[in-house]
């Protein structure tokens, strides 16, 4: 056999081989013997890449992203649906359709939710797929629509040309592990499969759309050559020996007969390996179809019905705290197992500290819960008849389950985070904050560095930083020698920074660079400061007790013992002695106004402060001097008026000589 031959027949045997299992759901070729003859036909299309053709099984993942989403007009319009939400809705369309046309027939079918695609087909070859768009004109994702195993690249005995109507969807099951990977690798999860399908479908890059396993089911047959059909239950039949996935369907005389099934689609909906938004009633005489012909919006042969969100009653056993990325703890409900919208709910989400408090949701409670679209459903309100009579409050953790830490309320939000160091939902972000510039100033230990670094299982906490060998970062992918070497000794450089700079780099709640500088010039030394107890803090000038209480917290706990002893083995410095050497402003309060021209007036202020003194941002009797630039305005009046020595740019300059 030539080369041309055995490749057509290898074409033909991965052909049949994925149809039985992509949309037939019945393989009976191992995966390995699949793979090898995968390989045969890819390697005699690379000695004979004249073989190639666009319709082969090895084309699935090769299309160039750069004719992605180009415009593309309908041969035939993909119209929309018009919706109903009642069985009285539906009996009048029942109605309209037996007024127009003789002894209707009904076709119903479940209303797969995904996107809707118009694929073609020129001489049984796939060559383009779009969007559905506005319905007129849509985009062309040919090559990630190629990428769908249960999509046909060729058709056996097939019409000169052809397009089709379906619906690209996310499999449940795949959506499940496409998540729980993306939760492993802290990637933002899919909301629904919905989500994940539409996303897929527009990547840029088709390799990732393929990782995606998308799927396509159709439903409808949108034009076609030499061909007729009366009905379109036969459309579909049509297409099943085409070898597409169709929609699941049934035929009825009357539309009561139609609720009936309708009822079982949404009540059995969990059978179906998509998720659906509802059911389709059509028409099925085609020449019914004509003469009822179309709205400017939808079909008037069709209907889609809209489920209402089931709720139901079920009971809180547990409340549960899961720590995210960021370090949000999000609380959650554990519920009384319950079928609902086709599927066991087993728990639902509680949002934030303030979600559970308006409504006052306890453990044991009997609450009302609802699956509306969202995967997760959601407790809409507590049946107080129903509540045990030990029932107690529920309370918010004041450590994070995760590390033991404590918790702290966003200022102005209703999110409640982790502080700790360590904290495996933490780590990344406190590690890129103790490099950061208002830290320890470790440059080249960004986020990606950072990430990278924990990645590869070189440092846990800020405290591994300093351990960090040469050979190991140089090994990192992308970074190299040298760059590994200016890291290297930017963290070494970082070791003499002294008690502030590392007083703010270490993520006390609430304390930054302004608290740092005032810990650090009363304590001067970290010692000091771990003995201090809460009330001497808060006796701390510019301390007030909340920040005391966070700091006398954080020092105790176990993970901040830790890490500063890491820290001082690594030789850190941990003392404060700039202002011992000159303190010459210690006691004199500056307030700056108009426009310094030497420095900016925060660099102005360290100045002062670096020499003992403090800034204020109001004058007042206290005020020692106006330090006054360019078009100084109201304070410096208000200086003139009191009495308090206003000094020029040149005259601080000497000051500080
Ligand atoms: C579906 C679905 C959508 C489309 C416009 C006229 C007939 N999502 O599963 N649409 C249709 O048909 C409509 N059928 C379906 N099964």
């Amino acid at each position: 056999m030539d080369a041309k031959d055995r490749a057509a027949q290898l074409r033909k045997i991965l052909d049949d081989a994925g149809y039985k299992y992509y949309v037939l759901d019945a393989p009976d070729m191992d995966d390995r013997e699949y793979d090898l003859l995968m390989r045969e036909l890819e390697e005699l299309e690379a000695a004979h890449p004249e073989l190639v053709t666009p319709d082969s099984p090895t084309q699935r993942v090769g299309g160039k992203v750069s004719e992605a989403f180009a415009p593309v007009t309908h041969e035939a319009p993909l119209e929309s649906l018009q919706d109903v939400f009642s069985k009285e809705e539906l009996l009048a369309f029942g109605q309209r359709t037996a007024e127009a046309v003789e002894a209707p027939e009904f076709d119903v079918e479940p209303k797969i939710d995904g996107l809707s695609v118009a694929l073609r087909y020129e001489n049984g070859v796939f060559v383009q797929g779009a969007t559905r768009g506005d319905g007129t004109v849509g985009e062309d994702v040919t090559e990630n629509l190629r990428t769908i195993r249960s999509l046909p690249l060729r058709l056996e005995d097939a019409p000169e040309h052809l397009v089709v109507r379906g619906e690209v969807y996310m499999s449940k099951k795949v959506f499940r592990e496409l998540n729980a990977e993306r939760e492993r690798d802290e990637k933002p999860l899919f909301a629904n499969p919905r989500n994940a399908a539409a996303g897929s479908l527009r990547q840029l890059d088709p390799k990732i759309a393929a990782e995606r396993r998308l799927d396509v089911i159709v439903f409808n047959i949108q034009a076609v050559t030499g061909r007729s059909f009366e009905k379109h239950s036969e459309t579909l039949e049509y297409l099943k020996s085409l070898r597409f996935r169709t929609v699941p369907h049934a035929e009825f005389s009357t539309v009561e007969e139609c609720w009936s099934r309708i009822q079982a689609i949404g009540s059995d909906r969990d059978v179906f390996d998509f998720d659906i938004d509802g059911a389709v009633i059509k028409v099925n005489s085609l020449a019914d179809r004509a003469l009822l012909g179309s709205t400017a919006k939808a079909p008037r042969w069709a209907v889609a019905f809209k489920y209402p969100p089931e709720k139901k009653e079920t009971r809180v056993t547990d409340i549960v705290i899961q720590v995210g990325r960021t370090g949000v703890l999000t609380p959650k409900a554990i519920l009384e197992p319950v079928r609902l919208a086709g599927t066991t709910v087993t728990n639902a989400t509680l949002h934030n500290q303030d979600f559970i408090a308006e409504r006052d949701i306890r453990v044991g409670d009997t609450v009302l819960v609802q699956k509306a679209g969202e995967i997760i459903p959601e407790i809409l309100s507590v049946d107080l008849s129903k509540r045990p009579e030990n029932s107690v409050p529920w309370e918010f953790p004041t450590v994070c389950p995760e590390c033991g830490s404590p918790v702290t309320r966003d200022e102005g939000g209703a999110a409640i985070r982790c502080q700790g160091a360590e904290c495996p939902a933490q780590r990344l972000r406190h590690i890129v904050h103790f490099a950061s510039r208002s830290g320890m100033d470790i440059e080249g230990l960004g986020t990606a560095v950072a990430q990278m670094l924990i990645d590869n299982g070189l440092i846990r906490s800020a405290g591994d930083i300093y351990s960090l060998r040469a050979q190991d970062v140089a090994a990192l992918p992308g970074l190299g020698k040298k760059s590994a070497e200016n890291l290297l000794s930017a963290i070494e450089g970082s070791k003499s920074n002294g008690l502030v700079k590392l007083l703010s780099a270490l993520g006390i709640p609430q304390v930054g660079q302004a608290a740092a500088k005032v810990l650090a010039r009363r304590y001067r030394t970290m010692e000091a400061l771990e003995n201090a107890t809460e009330e001497e803090l808060t006796q701390t000038e510019d301390i007030g007790p909340v920040t005391a209480h966070y700091i006398r917290t954080w020092l105790d706990s176990d993970q901040s013992r830790h890490l500063l002893e890491l820290l001082r083995q690594a030789g850190v410095r941990m003392e404060h002695d700039e202002d011992t050497s000159d303190a010459r402003f210690a006691g004199k309060t500056f307030v700056l106004t108009g426009a310094l021209s030497r420095y900016t007036r925060d660099e102005a202020g360290e100045i002062i402060e670096r020499l003992g003194g403090k800034t204020a941002s109001s004058v007042s009797k206290k005020t020692s001097y106006v330090l006054a630039g360019e078009n100084a305005g109201s304070k410096l009046t208000r200086a003139q008026s009191l009495g308090v020595p206003v000094i020029t740019e040149d005259e601080f300059e000497k000051m500080i000589k």
